[in-house]
């Protein structure tokens, strides 16, 4: 195992791999400690250097366990019941019956991070360099947003492109993420329309280049975790907005605080999060996480497992249709009358059907569908269900777009393991 493996990959991924190695790594009795305490040091990551003291009876603590200062709850301040897939960088997910609100709440609102957060955000003195090829360059504070355009509040989608990597088989690299990587909050603030406009866009544009301020993984200050764009006409369009409040209060630290892009039903990726500098640009944007084989998809259906060819990789635009079971929960006992309900979203369009299935899909029902209340926002489903008697039945959704597309049965495997829109399957116990 390679000395900073805890550094890359999170303590729990640590202690998960080879729980002895770990212990024999991290409770060293030298503690060496880091100049900036967390993380930061050259060397290996010990129990000394992250908490500035030594554990004295490390000898009797069972191998694999992290110690408790360091559990999950103390990483998720200010989130509730969401399930923690990495610690470094901070990746977590919403268990589906934990978004069952039309509105996603703050604290259930899943939080995907390439790197670390800026420490100690300062909304008052926050400013946004808009810049590239613009006629009038300039610096926006908050306040100069608020009061320079119209504000408006929005229900808007963000689902990680990711979601879904979990169930594809092969296996792809990266966070397995089941189906809890997406949101539907309540965003306020400005149309980065509005601001491009204003900034005077020139001829020529194509694309947007996104930049903000967390640090990458190494620590190494001049290196951005991820830097991505879209496409100017995407840019332009009135539902991305330059967002400063999440819910009617302060976005959470770790979804953008205090200012942060959210274009719906794009890969999440495009919404940059604590958001400091737009550049137009007049050819794609190419940083980090822009290319190679981030955020792409093959241009034609590969067979599983298939090596496929950087060139024939296309940048991923709007996700899929897609829906998901809040409830009941998954895996829970029902009585034989119950309603079922979810959410249904397609980046782009709109959701025209849900159907729902308790018989493995011989026979489907529709669902009643809300229309979405804004643009950009998913849309709530609801059926009662009967049972014909006790026993184990599954309920898959099936959403169906106003394009025609509807939602696969069996994953379209690529090799990142994007874009997996597969049926979700919610199992019932009818007594
Ligand atoms: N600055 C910055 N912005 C970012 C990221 C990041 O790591 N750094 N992650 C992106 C990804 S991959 C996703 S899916 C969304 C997730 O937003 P959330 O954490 O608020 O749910 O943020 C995007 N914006
Ligand atoms: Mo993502």
């Amino acid at each position: 195992m390679p000395k900073d493996s805890c550094k890359t990959k999170g303590l729990y991924a640590f202690f998960g791999e080879n729980p002895e190695e770990a212990h024999r790594q991290f409770f060293k009795p030298e503690p060496r400690m880091s100049r900036r305490g967390f993380f930061t040091g050259a060397g290996s990551v010990t129990a000394g250097s992250l908490l500035g003291m030594t554990v004295p009876f490390y000898a009797n603590m069972p191998h694999g366990l992290v110690p408790a200062a360091f559990a999950a709850e103390d990483v998720l301040v200010g989130k509730d019941g969401l399930t923690l897939l990495n610690d470094r960088p901070i990746n977590a997910e919403t268990p589906a019956h934990l978004l069952d609100d039309a509105i996603t709440p703050t604290a259930r609102h899943f939080i995907r991070n390439n790197g670390l957060p800026p420490e100690d955000v300062d909304a008052e003195g926050w400013t946004l360099a808009v810049d590239g090829l613009v006629e009038n360059p300039g610096m926006y504070s908050i306040d100069d947003l608020r009061s320079g355009f119209e504000v408006t509040t929005m229900a808007l989608t963000i689902e990680c492109g990711g979601n879904g990597r979990a169930f594809f088989d092969p296996p792809a690299r990266g966070n397995q993420w089941t189906v809890g990587a997406v949101g539907c909050a309540e965003w306020t603030g400005v149309r980065l329309a509005d601001v491009l406009k204003n900034a005077g866009v020139k001829p020529g544009v194509v694309y947007t280049a996104h930049y903000g301020a967390d640090t990458h993984l190494s620590g190494k200050e001049d290196k951005q975790p991820i830097s991505r764009g879209i496409p100017v006409a995407k840019a332009m369009t009135d539902t991305v907005l330059i967002a400063f409040a999440m819910n009617g209060g302060p976005l959470h630290r770790q979804n953008g605080a205090p200012l942060r892009l959210v274009v719906p039903g794009w890969p999440g990726s495009c919404s940059q999060k604590w958001l400091t500098r737009i550049q137009l640009r007049d050819v794609v944007h190419d940083g980090p996480k822009m290319t190679g084989t981030s955020y792409r998809v093959p241009r034609y259906p590969v067979a599983p497992g298939d090596k496929v060819p950087e060139e024939d990789l296309v940048i991923i635009e709007r996700m899929p249709v897609k829906s998901l079971v809040t409830s009941p929960e998954h895996n829970s006992r029902a009585e034989r009358k119950v309603e079922v309900r979810g959410h249904a979203w397609s980046g782009d369009r709109t959701v025209v059907a849900v159907d729902v299935t308790i018989d493995f899909g011989k026979t489907w029902m529709a669902a009643e569908l809300d229309g979405p209340v804004n643009v950009g926002a998913w849309q709530n489903w609801r059926r009662t269900l009967s049972f014909p008697e006790a026993g184990y039945y599954e309920v898959w959704a099936r959403a169906t777009d106003s394009a025609g597309e509807m939602q696969p049965f069996a994953i379209d495997w690529n090799p990142k393991g994007y874009l997996n829109n597969t049926m979700h399957r919610v199992s019932l116990r009818v007594a």
